[in-house]
């Protein structure tokens, strides 16, 4: 214990910080984090002990975010992010003021947690390609020495990527090997058997944001072969740290709607951008009248949706639950379509990947993604062995069935994965032969508008049912629901941001006019 007081010595806390666990971990300007991510070091193998020595994992990103920036979350033992309880232990050792300080906080989560000293930690680290990343690792690192935890390197991933091998060296191999080849591998040859006898319409272009998308989607492309994917790379500059995020990215498409400057016209074609540690992907093209269309979170959880009921259907799977969660952020007409079009439930959860990802667990199969573009398919064990005993009556059913087994290979099924969801869209439009333009046709989206609004106070906007209604400050909901009922088709929240001091107010409605007017009138009460 003495080694972890002199090794915290070298990582002193920043005078008068207060950091906090939030919803993507602890995030921001990356000359803050160094005793962070010392402790945060301490925590994960505190995590590990307690959980009988399994892996923990560490993954070092600050996401879309600037480039200044850093992060750091961890990773639990079957890929999910860190149990909630967890997050005020994170909180209390990131804010402990000394070393003498920390050392009692983190003998306090010993006893707090049930954690026996004697039982051995394993944590696994990567880090995104931010150039503050080598430094704060070890940070990281110096930590993991003091505690006498065990560790292991794997060098740059992307965040699915670091939550496929936590996974996998958890479940002993069963879920793939525990590589960035093993992923490669894994990934590639379900994205094979799927694509038999189908062919894609055209390349995709993939923006990676100039992240570590980039040279992950290469050597995925390069792992499936050129014959089977068809694709061109733009914004892979990730030796040059000022472009990461900048003017490009599924932030930016998201955000801005608009292509990323200098990004070569094709009228009809796919593309598709990832975000600096691609986990989130969004879709877009531009249509021959030149105007631009983005296909989103929402576009893509629909898309799953019915090409998993269309396979269960052709397998003869007849009673799968299958389930679509999204945030209150889906627009209306998603959720519309979703629930009279394809006859599936819906769920409406919190914004954050942890709140989805638990509710997707309650159906068989739980397609969930925010509208940002951050998602997955999870398939419950019951489903897969449903699907591994399942015997085809024709081989049109053994088909099919082939396809849904090779699908849950494809998918990712710890996280959302950029380029795992790509392959999945590229595989999906190949089946059904859409062109970008069919797929956006199936359902059109309610104008919306989401505005951030600055606030002295961000915490006194408390909400309930998954954040569509503000409890607090009181009376302000009742005036929001009056304006509302105004509009045809009106709906409209706010909600106080996780990442940042602010209150995000979203509304949606027949017109481009009134739902700009109703955003501008709901800041008017929120400001
Ligand atoms: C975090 C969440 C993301 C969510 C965003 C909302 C994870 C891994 N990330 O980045 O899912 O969309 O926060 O930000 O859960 P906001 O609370 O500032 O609107
Ligand atoms: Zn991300």
């Amino acid at each position: 214990m003495a080694g972890i007081v002199e090794a915290s010595a070298q990582h002193p806390k920043p005078e008068g910080a207060l950091f906090s666990y939030g919803t993507a971990g602890f995030r921001m300007k990356a000359n803050l984090l160094d005793s962070v991510m010392f402790r945060v070091g301490l925590l994960a193998g505190l995590r590990s002990k307690r959980l009988g020595g399994q892996t923990i994992g560490v993954m070092v990103t600050a996401s879309h975010n600037v480039p200044e920036d850093n992060g750091v979350k961890l990773v639990d033992p079957m890929g999910e992010m860190l149990e909630a309880s967890w997050e005020q232990y994170a909180t209390l050792l990131a804010n402990s003021t000394t070393d003498e300080e920390l050392l009692e906080n983190y003998e306090l989560v010993f006893k707090k947690a049930n954690i026996r000293a004697d039982v051995p930690a394993n944590v696994v680290y990567a880090r995104d390609t931010r150039e503050s990343g080598p430094a704060l690792v070890q940070s990281l690192v110096d930590a993991l020495n003091a505690a006498g935890t065990k560790s292991q390197d794997y060098g740059i991933l992307t965040t699915p990527q670091l939550h496929y091998v936590v996974r996998c060296i958890n479940t002993k191999g069963a879920y793939g090997e525990p590589t960035e080849e093993g992923y490669y591998r894994k990934i590639g040859d379900a994205y094979r058997v799927l694509m038999k006898g189908k062919h894609q319409n055209g390349p995709i272009t993939i923006d990676a944001a100039n992240g570590v998308g980039a040279p992950k989607m290469k050597k995925l492309a390069e792992y499936i072969g050129k014959d089977h994917f068809d694709y061109k790379i733009i914004n892979d500059d990730v030796d040059t740290p000022s472009k990461l995020n900048h003017n490009c990215g599924a932030d930016y498409i998201k955000t801005q709607q608009r292509m990323p400057p200098g990004t070569p016209v094709q009228p009809g074609a796919r593309y598709a951008s990832f975000d600096g540690d691609a986990d989130r992907l969004m879709y877009f093209y531009i249509d021959f009248d030149n105007t631009f269309h983005m296909l989103d979170g929402d576009k893509i959880a629909t898309l799953a949706a019915s090409f998993i009921g269309d396979l269960a259907r052709a397998s003869g799977l007849n009673g799968l639950r299958i389930g679509v969660v999204q945030t209150a952020y889906a627009n209306g007409a998603s959720t519309a379509y979703i629930q009279k079009s394809l006859q599936l439930p819906t769920i409406c959860t919190p914004t954050g990947v942890k709140h989805l990802h638990h509710a997707a667990l309650k159906y068989d199969c739980g397609v969930y993604f925010e509208a940002n573009g951050h998602g997955t398919v999870l398939f419950s064990p019951a489903c897969l062995s449903t699907i591994a005993s399942h015997e085809a009556q024709s081989p049109a059913q053994k088909t099919a069935l082939d396809s849904l087994q090779a699908l849950t290979d494809l998918i990712n099924q710890t996280v959302g994965d950029a380029l795992s969801d790509l392959l999945m869209v590229e595989v999906i439009l190949a089946h059904k032969g859409w062109s970008p333009k069919e797929w956006d046709s199936t359902y059109t989206d309610l104008p919306n508008r989401l505005v951030r609004v600055e606030v002295n106070d961000r915490t006194i906007f408390q909400t309930t049912d998954a954040e569509r209604k503000l409890v607090s400050p009181e009376g302000l909901q009742e005036r929001i629901d009056a304006l509302v009922g105004k509009y045809k088709l009106g709906r409209a929240f706010a909600r106080a941001s996780g990442t940042e001091n602010a209150v995000r107010v979203y509304s949606e409605s027949q017109t481009r006019g009134e739902t700009d007017e109703l955003a501008m009138k709901v800041r008017d009460l929120v400001a």
